[in-house]
């Protein structure tokens, strides 16, 4: 692929960088994107509908043994040239934030290491009433398992439609693009708020705005470039093509 001169100039002279990830960036590692169709025994569910408050309250059970499917998914899988490429940028640019709204971790283990996980980690596990991470508890029939400080029900320490962000994530993270030098929006359907208004505090101050994706979404028509189809192959060759030498 051949990327406009106005992005390659502008990516070797930026000082700071703000990206936001998506499920898309984690496709090519083997990890099913939110809005995938669901297979098995799950076919019959819609995410948007496991994935709230009110879903875990009517079946607890359900939601739980949906996440522990997609949390045994989510270990076994590797990060792809896609986030390599991202935790390489990292190490070229003084100011380097990566804003992903995945809970799988895949970022950290590339290497990138100023990540804000603005839904949470599959990984972690916290308490549905008390809403504090829990680390361990006995393992008992009980599903989900209960919480050994006040025995209310496990959950993971995800956020779910309708729930807060975690304390300061989107502030820091929009104070962090409005001053950045260029935005990258990759692998995001760019539906779900407020992640997905990023992208306008970009392009309201006027930032060089990228969007990857392996599909048109509704930002597609505002960012100054997009380029489309897979992060994993786009991402490498536009590092090599700023960077090479
Ligand atoms: C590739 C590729 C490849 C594939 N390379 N690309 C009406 C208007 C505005 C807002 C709302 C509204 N009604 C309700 C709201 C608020 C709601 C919301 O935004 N709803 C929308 C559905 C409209 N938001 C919230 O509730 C948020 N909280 C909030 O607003 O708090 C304030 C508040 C509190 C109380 C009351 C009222 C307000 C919280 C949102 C939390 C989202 N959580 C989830 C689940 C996390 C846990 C889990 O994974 O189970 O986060 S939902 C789900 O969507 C998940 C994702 O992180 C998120 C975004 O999905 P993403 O990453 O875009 O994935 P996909 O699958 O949709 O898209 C993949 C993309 O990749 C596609 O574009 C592909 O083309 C592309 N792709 N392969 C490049 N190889």
């Amino acid at each position: 692929m051949s990327f406009p001169e106005e992005v390659i100039r502008k990516l070797q002279t930026a000082e700071r960088i703000v990206v936001l990830t998506g499920a898309g960036i984690s496709a090519e590692s083997g990890v099913p994107t939110f809005r995938d169709a669901q297979s098995g025994l799950w076919a019959n569910y819609d995410p948007e509908e496991l994935a709230t408050p009110q879903a875990f309250r009517r079946n607890p059970r359900m939601v739980w043994e949906w996440y522990m499917m997609r949390r045994e998914i989510i270990k076994k899988v590797k990060p792809n040239p896609g986030h390599f490429a991202l935790a390489g940028i990292e190490k070229r640019v003084t100011r380097f934030l990566l804003v992903t709204q995945n809970i799988d971790n895949l970022h950290r283990l590339a290497g990138s290491e100023n990540v804000i996980e603005i839904h949470g980690n599959i990984q972690r596990t916290k308490c549905f009433d008390e809403d504090v991470v829990i680390d361990t508890w006995d393992t008992t029939d009980d599903v989900p398992p209960r919480c050994p400080r006040c025995g209310g029900m496990l959950r993971p320490d995800v956020v779910w439609f309708g729930e807060m962000l975690p304390s300061g994530a989107f502030e820091k993270s929009a104070e962090a693009v409005r001053n950045c030098d260029v935005f990258f929006s990759i692998g995001t359907s760019s539906l779900v708020y407020p992640a997905a208004a990023l992208p306008y505090e970009a392009l309201n101050n006027r930032i060089l705005s990228i969007e990857i994706n392996a599909e048109a979404t509704p930002l597609t028509v505002h960012v100054d470039h997009h380029f489309r189809g897979p992060a994993g192959e786009i991402l490498p060759q536009l590092v090599a093509a700023a960077w090479r030498a």
